[in-house]
C-alpha cells in the first residue's frame, strides 16, 4: 500500500534533544533547592523511563528516603517538571537543539509527495512547539496533520496509546503509515500499534535492542552526506526518502501476500 503518512517521534528522532533535557532537569532541581544532579551515565539509565515526571518519580524511589519525605517530594514533581519544561523550551528557543540529518529534507519531500506529517511523542506539547517553530519557522505546527504528545494519552511509550491516538486522528489505514523512532521503547510502541517502523538510534539509545525494527539506519542521510552503511543497500539509496519508504512498504506487502 502506498505511503500516506509519516508519524515522527520527537526526542532522539527529529533532533538529539536529550542533552538539553538533561541540562533542564538539573537546572530545575537546583532552582527547587534540590541537590540532585543527573550525570550522563545516570541519565542514560533514567531515559529507559519515558516521560519527565515519571522519570523524576523513578529517580526519587531510587533514593530510598523515608516515606513521609518521599510523599512531600512526590507532591512537588509537577512543579519541578513545569520549571524543567520552561528551562528546556528556553534552551530550544535559544537554538541549542538542531534537527537531525535528513529530517528537514524528508519532511519537505513528504509534503511535496502529498504524504501527511504527524507526531507521536512522550514529551510535553510545549517542547514540541518550541522545537518545530525554532527549527522550521513560525507556522511549522500547521504542517502536521496530527500531534500526539505527553499527557494526551493514558499510558506513555512503550504502550501504543500515542500511536493509536495519532492513527485515529489521521483516519488512514495503518498499513499506509510509517513510524520513525530512535529508542527501544518507541519501537515497541509503534510495533504494538501495527506500524512499519524505521529506527535511527540516537547517541543515548544506540546500545538498545532494535531487532523488531523494519528498517534500522544510522540516520536518514542526505544526498550531500550519503549513508555509508550496509542498511543503505536495503533501501538501494544513499538516503531515506519517500520513494525508498514506499519500496519497503511494497516489499513488506508482497512478503505477506498469500502465494
Ligand atoms: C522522550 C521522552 C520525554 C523526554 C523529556 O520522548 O521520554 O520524556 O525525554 O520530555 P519521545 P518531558 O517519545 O519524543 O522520544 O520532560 O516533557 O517528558
Ligand atoms: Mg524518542
Amino acid at each position: 500500500m502506498k505511503l500516506k503518512a509519516l508519524i515522527f517521534d520527537v526526542d532522539g528522532t527529529l533532533a538529539d534533544t536529550e542533552e538539553a533535557h538533561r541540562r533542564a532537569f538539573n537546572e530545575a532541581f537546583t532552582a527547587h533547592g534540590l541537590d540532585w544532579n543527573w550525570s550522563k551515565p545516570a541519565y542514560a539509565q533514567l531515559l529507559l523511563t519515558t516521560g519527565g515526571k515519571e522519570r523524576i518519580a523513578v529517580f526519587l524511589l531510587s533514593l530510598a528516603l523515608p516515606e513521609a519525605q518521599q510523599a512531600v517530594l512526590r507532591s512537588r514533581i509537577p512543579d519541578i517538571h513545569a520549571t524543567k519544561t520552561r528551562i528546556y523550551t528556553q534552551l530550544v528557543n535559544d537554538g541549542e537543539v538542531v534537527l537531525r540529518e535528513g529530517v528537514e529534507r524528508l519532511l519537505e519531500e513528504a509534503q511535496r509527495a502529498g504524504v501527511a506529517l504527524s507526531i507521536a511523542s512522550t514529551t510535553t506539547f510545549a517542547n514540541i512547539e518550541a522545537l518545530l517553530t525554532t527549527t522550521l519557522g513560525a507556522g511549522a505546527l500547521n504542517r502536521f496533520a496530527a500531534i500526539g504528545a505527553g499527557d494526551q494519552v493514558q499510558r506513555k511509550k512503550p504502550a501504543p496509546d500515542v500511536y493509536e491516538y495519532v492513527l485515529k486522528k489521521l483516519a488512514l489505514p495503518t498499513a499506509a503509515c510509517a513510524a520513525l523512532e530512535d529508542s527501544a521503547n518507541g519501537l515497541r510502541a509503534a510495533k504494538a500499534a501495527g506500524l512499519f517502523t524505521i529506527v535511527t538510534p540516537s547517541y543515548w539509545t544506540r546500545a538498545e535492542g532494535f531487532d523488531a525494527a523494519d528498517l534500522l539506519l544510522p540516520s536518514l542521510g542526505s544526498p550531500e552526506r550519503p549513508l555509508s552503511h550496509p542498511a543503505a543497500q536495503l533501501i538501494r539509496s544513499t538516503h531515506l526518502g519517500v520513494r525508498e519508504i514506499n519500496e519497503q512498504l511494497e516489499q513488506r506487502e508482497d512478503a505477506f501476500r498469500p502465494a
